[in-house]
């Protein structure tokens, strides 16, 4: 260990057993409006942000739009024969802030088509990237070397009107949505498919056309995608990845640079990352019973060894939602309507009826329900798709919807910078009038 490393560990466990006890006595005293166990927690329940696209409630989960879950899946157009939204339609109804006719969707399908041929250098880029890279590394590699494509940036170089970034700023991020489908599976085919790839089918809709150039010319693949990309396009604007991209965004950097610092943010296993760690946390839990289908004892018996180990139990627990997720349930009534037996989809339902209690009782974790991420790689698994270190990416290509669509309205509203004033702990101590440590 070199001589710094050893001091630092001796600064640092005197440091964080001073801030422990100091939030511990002083947490609820206010600096300003908000505690100082908020200013320390993470910001939770600060509200510092305006997002129009969509808001989250802790009871009743998200509404895009002022429309929930359920009410999308009933109102926004689908397929000829299809029976889940496209996710054309939340799009335009994250950007427009009213319900597309099905004219309007049909129109958003070819608008996108037209702008969806990927330059060259990128998938020169991605072949360059060792075969063992994440996929999500690879996914925010991609989208940094399309930016060579942001109208936004050649724009400024000439200089532009404050008055016109949001067009620009549209521009690019219909480009990038368009090309992410083919970015995305540009990724699994070289990665899991022996590099053997699937041109789009100018006949499909966004989705399904993402479903076909992974390989999986399915029709229920197809509504299984559609659903997919439209309830994980957005979750209102604190949650990491839209913060981040908004954020990265406020400083005039393009979309891709915006969008590419949110994919950054989502590839963490306590945000995106967490429908990988759901699916390895169950073929752990398998293998470890020697297979097969585990007793709800037994399950039970796993989660409090996860906890014990200092581990969090992946696809429960939230900052905001205080209920099972709207997203989770979509997905659990998507598996009773199409799928109806599957192991994997069975152990899911398991861990449900018996991990709340157990994360109930330790007293201190906040939502004990599942969350979206609980219920999603399973799905994928019982079509085929069983790559779970990829799952990140489709949540990254439904994700760019709500972002992006926020991001247009960020220059429409002419927001500034984002820059927000941070304090340390020696000056509220000294403002409580506490020893300083
Ligand atoms: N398993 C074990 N411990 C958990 C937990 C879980 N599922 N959820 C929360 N906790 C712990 C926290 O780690 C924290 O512990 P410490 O006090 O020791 O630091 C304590 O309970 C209080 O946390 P909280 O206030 O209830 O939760 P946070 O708002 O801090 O964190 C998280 C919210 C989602 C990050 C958290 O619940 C978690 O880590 N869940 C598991 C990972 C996961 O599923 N993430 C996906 C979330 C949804 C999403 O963004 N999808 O993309």
């Amino acid at each position: 260990m070199d001589k710094l490393k050893e001091k630092f560990i001796e600064k640092a466990r005197v440091e964080n057993d001073n801030v422990k006890k100091f939030i511990k006595e002083n947490g609820d005293k206010k600096f300003g409006e908000y505690t100082l166990a908020q200013i320390y927690g993470g910001m939770h329940g600060i509200t510092g942000l305006i997002t129009e696209t969509s808001k989250l409630d802790p009871e009743e989960g998200i509404r895009f739009r002022g429309y929930s879950i359920p009410e999308l899946r009933e109102k926004l157009p689908k397929a000829p024969n299809g029976t889940e939204p496209l996710p054309e339609g939340i799009f335009y109804l994250m950007l427009m802030g009213e319900l597309p006719t099905a004219a309007d969707v049909n129109e958003l399908t070819n608008n996108w088509a037209r702008r969806s041929i990927v330059p060259r250098h990128v998938f020169d880029t991605l072949d360059s990237l060792p075969v063992n890279t994440h996929p999500m590394t690879e996914f925010s590699i991609g989208v940094m070397s399309m930016q060579t494509e942001s109208l936004f940036t050649s724009a400024y170089a000439k200089g532009i009107n404050k008055k016109d970034y949001w067009d620009y700023v549209y521009e690019d991020s219909m480009n990038l949505i368009a090309r992410l489908p083919r970015v995305a599976a540009y990724i699994y085919r070289r990665k899991y498919k022996n590099n053997e790839h699937i041109e789009p089918d100018p006949k499909l809709d966004w989705a399904a056309n993402l479903a076909h150039m992974l390989g999986y010319d399915m029709p229920d693949v197809y509504k299984l995608m559609r659903l997919y990309l439209t309830i994980h396009a957005d979750h209102e604007g604190g949650n990491a990845s839209a913060h981040a991209t908004h954020l990265v965004g406020s400083t005039l950097s393009d979309p891709y640079l915006a969008f590419a610092g949110g994919m950054n943010a989502l590839a963490g296993p306590l945000h995106g990352l967490a429908n990988q760690e759901v699916v390895k946390w169950i073929y752990e839990l398998r293998k470890n019973l020697g297979g097969g289908l585990p007793t709800k004892e037994q399950i039970a018996e796993y989660i409090k060894k996860t906890l014990a180990a200092g581990r969090v139990v992946p696809g429960y627990g939230h900052a905001v939602l205080r209920k099972t997720d709207p997203r989770f349930t979509a997905q659990q009534d998507f598996f009773t309507k199409y799928i109806k037996k599957d192991d994997l989809c069975e152990i899911v339902q398991m861990i449900y009826e018996v991990a709340p209690p157990i994360l109930q009782a330790t007293g201190k974790i906040k939502n004990p329900w599942p969350n979206v991420d609980a219920h999603s790689g399973v799905l994928l698994i019982h079509y085929g798709i069983v790559e779970y270190d990829y799952y990140t990416v489709l949540f990254g290509v439904s994700r760019a919807l709500g972002v992006l669509a926020s991001l247009i309205w960020d220059r429409v509203l002419g927001f500034p910078i984002e820059r927000p004033g941070s304090t340390t702990t020696s000056m509220l101590q000294k403002k409580f009038g506490l020893t300083v440590a």
